[in-house]
């Protein structure tokens, strides 16, 4: 009798400890080893192509005289690709000769690629553990691009760490570790308003405490004319680079809705820390997708992803090809 009460007691504590600590649908939607579903880019880049291909079909079927030349020039111009590459495009097509509207358009989609080619675009991982230093202006996706980068790394088995150095806006340091917690990551924080250099230290250390191969380090947003901030950004370049030898990837994250605006903004970060690769975000959100080609030329610092969405599968590596013909489809 007592062995039968003692046993359906055990049962009870043992379904309770079950349920209690059975996750909930949405975590369970969210484990690591789930692998990121594909993302239609044709689809998510829909307002960019709206708005071209819905120009360039009118132009295409008509004769390719001086009008069209000029008019292909100023499409390109409002898709943001900017002027200097515009021409540059529109005079390869024409040089190119031609006949009709069908190899015009070939000859462009070409044009448009072969100036989009041959950067190296992949993150770099020379060092043990490797850096990812992401800087840029407030509110451009930095922490949100963070969290899909260790997404990324995470499902190509590295072992990430993830360090809230932006302890300088309240929240954002709790906003990353949401992320970390989310992904099953590791998290190295701070107190808001700690030094931003001591958080990237601690982050490095942390990585090879326990065997990490990647740090990501995020930072405060800043304009540019921001002294004390910009000085703070370099006390954390410099921790790393000691720390690390060479801070790998510097990835400055650039608003793609803000257009021609986020070159200015690119062009001030990239005379402050050593920027070597871009993410543009909210690729979604705008019908200027060109600004990509503009933003490269202007700063020849390679586009190495781009941010679609705002969940954590929504970024994507730059594949020029891809990204032209899903522009242009
Ligand atoms: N639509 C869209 N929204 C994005 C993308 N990247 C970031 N966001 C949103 O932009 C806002 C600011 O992002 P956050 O990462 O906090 O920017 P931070 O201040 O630079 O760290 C958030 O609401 C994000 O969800 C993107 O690629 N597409
Ligand atoms: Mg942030």
């Amino acid at each position: 009798m007592i062995g039968v009460v003692v046993a359906s007691v055990l049962l009870l504590v043992v379904l309770g400890i079950f349920f209690v600590r059975r996750p909930s649908r949405e975590e369970t939607s969210l484990v690591a080893d789930r692998p990121p579903p594909a993302v239609s880019l044709g689809s998510r880049l829909a307002k960019s192509r709206n708005a071209l291909s819905g120009r360039l079909s009118g132009l295409f079927g008509g004769p390719l005289n001086e009008a069209f030349w000029d008019q292909l020039e100023e499409t390109l111009i409002a898709a943001d690709v900017g002027p200097v590459t515009s021409a540059r495009i529109v005079n390869g097509v024409r040089d190119a000769k031609p006949v009709d509207g069908q190899a015009a358009r070939t000859s462009l989609r070409d044009e448009m690629v072969a100036g989009l080619s041959g950067p190296d675009r992949a993150l770099h991982m020379t060092t043990n553990p490797s850096v990812i230093l992401v800087v840029g202006v407030n509110g451009t996706g930095k922490t949100t691009s963070i969290a899909k980068l260790a997404r990324r790394l995470q499902h190509d088995d590295h072992r990430v760490v993830l360090g809230a150095a932006d302890t300088f806006r309240a929240g954002a340091i709790d906003q990353l570790r949401m992320w970390a917690n989310r992904l099953g990551v590791e998290f190295v924080g701070a107190e808001t308003g700690a030094d931003p250099a001591s958080v990237a230290y601690r982050a490095m250390e942390r990585a090879r405490a326990i065997g990490a191969d990647v740090v990501i380090v995020d930072t405060a947003g800043r304009l540019h004319n921001n002294k004390n901030l910009m000085e703070e950004l370099a006390k954390v370049v410099r921790v790393l680079e000691r720390e690390a030898g060479v801070i790998d990837n510097v990835m400055l994250v650039v608003d793609a809705t803000t257009g021609q605006n986020g070159i200015v903004q690119a062009e001030a970060f990239v005379g402050v820390a050593p920027v070597n690769g871009i993410i543009l975000t909210k690729m979604d959100g705008t019908a200027k997708g060109g600004v990509v080609a503009a933003i490269e030329h202007e700063t020849q610092v390679p586009v190495r992803f781009i941010g679609v969405g705002e969940s954590m599968d929504d970024l994507l590596p730059f594949e020029p090809a891809v990204f032209v013909d899903a522009l242009l489809e």
